[in-house]
């Protein structure tokens, strides 16, 4: 045996019995690296005269070619030798039930939401939107509420630092009333609406968040009476609450856009320490409480769109989405509704595919 073949066979040798891929790792730095026993034997080619290279070259690289080849072919064994290693050693059991995938829910003010446009839509109500960034006319002058008005600083509102560019003073609309008054500029009369939305108020307590949501009822039409407004009142709720002993109450109120103006206290009676909607209002153990406000729209605003009010007359109402989420579904505090806590809305949160409807009742759970 030459010395190329001894090295040779000693390193195939030594190639084969290495356990692991550091060990081979460490032979391959040993044969082939930078400093490497065979890189060594390489360079001394450089020294030789033509015709010795000539002979002695083939030899070089056959080992060179012969120690690299062992080396992967043993990098490939032991890799295989590990997958089936961790194969055998674990285990897939099919049986196992998968694990479950978060749902997302539905928040119940998107649910009371689409409850309330399910009810009106069956009373013959449209859903129409608008701007969340008002100007001044439309949230307050086209509502009779003058700039010197006093029902304005009931509103404590959000005004913008600058004007358009127009020059209009703009703000975070306070109610829903502006989308009715852009509906009824832009689709005359009759008309019949209803406005959900976020609105917003510089107020913040217990009860109070500075975002709330609102639905505004608007109906426009010809010899439109208040009788209309109680009937369609009552016809909602009933459907909202699924009751039909809901009782209303009118009693005269002040707005600056309706005329008269009449606050809706709805019946309620005690039941297990809970107050439910339902019942006489006026016997023992039973109450009222102010639900919403409402009335005939004021002459002054159907002008003001246009429309001449010798002709036109109609009702409105604003009621409080939250309100009757949390009447409805039984949340204490309304400040949960907007903290995103996911256990909140795990609890309180309704499926997509609970869609409501008449037939099946406009508040069934999946
Ligand atoms: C409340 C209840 C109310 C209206 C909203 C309205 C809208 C137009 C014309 C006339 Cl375009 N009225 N909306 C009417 C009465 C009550 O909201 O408690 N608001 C302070």
């Amino acid at each position: 045996m030459t010395e190329l073949e001894t090295m040779k066979a000693q390193a195939l040798a030594r190639i084969d019995a290495a356990g692991d891929a550091a060990a081979l790792e460490t032979l391959r730095v040993e044969f082939l690296g930078k400093q490497g026993s065979i890189s060594a034997l390489m360079k001394t080619l450089g020294k030789m005269s033509p015709e010795e290279r000539q002979t002695e070259a083939p030899k070089i690289q056959d080992l060179r070619g012969g120690v690299a080849d062992a080396l992967a072919a043993k990098k490939a064994q032991l890799e295989e030798a590990e997958l089936e290693a961790r194969l055998a050693g674990e285990m897939l059991d099919l049986t196992l039930p998968s694990p479950a995938a978060p749902k997302g829910g539905v928040h119940p003010v998107s649910q009371v939401m689409d409850e309330l446009a399910e009810i009106f839509a069956d009373l013959g109500f449209s859903v129409a939107t608008g701007p969340e960034i008002e100007d001044d006319w439309h949230n307050f002058t086209a509502l009779n509420m003058a700039e010197t008005h006093p029902a304005r600083a009931m509103h404590d509102t959000f005004y913008f630092p600058d004007t358009d560019a127009e020059g209009r003073r703009m703000l975070l609309r306070t109610h829903t009333s502006p989308v009715q008054i852009r509906s009824m500029m832009a689709q005359g009369a009759p008309i019949r609406i209803i406005a959900p939305g976020r609105v917003y108020r510089s107020d913040s307590d217990a009860t109070h968040t500075p975002m709330f949501h609102q639905v505004e009822g608007l109906v426009i039409d010809r010899d439109i009476h208040l009788g209309h407004l109680k009937w369609t009142l009552e016809t909602f709720l009933k459907a909202f609450f699924e009751r039909d002993d809901i009782v209303l109450r009118l009693r005269p109120s002040y707005f600056p856009f309706t005329e008269p103006s009449v606050e809706v206290d709805v019946g309620w009676q005690d039941v297990g320490g809970r107050r439910v909607l339902g019942g006489d209002g006026d016997a023992p153990g039973h109450g009222w409480m102010e639900l919403l406000g409402s009335g005939m729209v004021n002459r002054k605003v159907i002008e003001c769109v246009g429309l001449d009010p010798d002709e036109w007359q109609g009702f409105a109402f604003g009621v409080g989405v939250d309100r009757l989420a949390m009447l409805k579904y039984g949340m204490d505090d309304l400040r949960a509704f907007f903290d995103g806590d996911g256990r909140w809305l795990d609890h309180y949160g309704f499926s997509p595919f609970d869609q409501p409807t008449l037939s099946a009742g406009v508040g069934a759970r999946a």
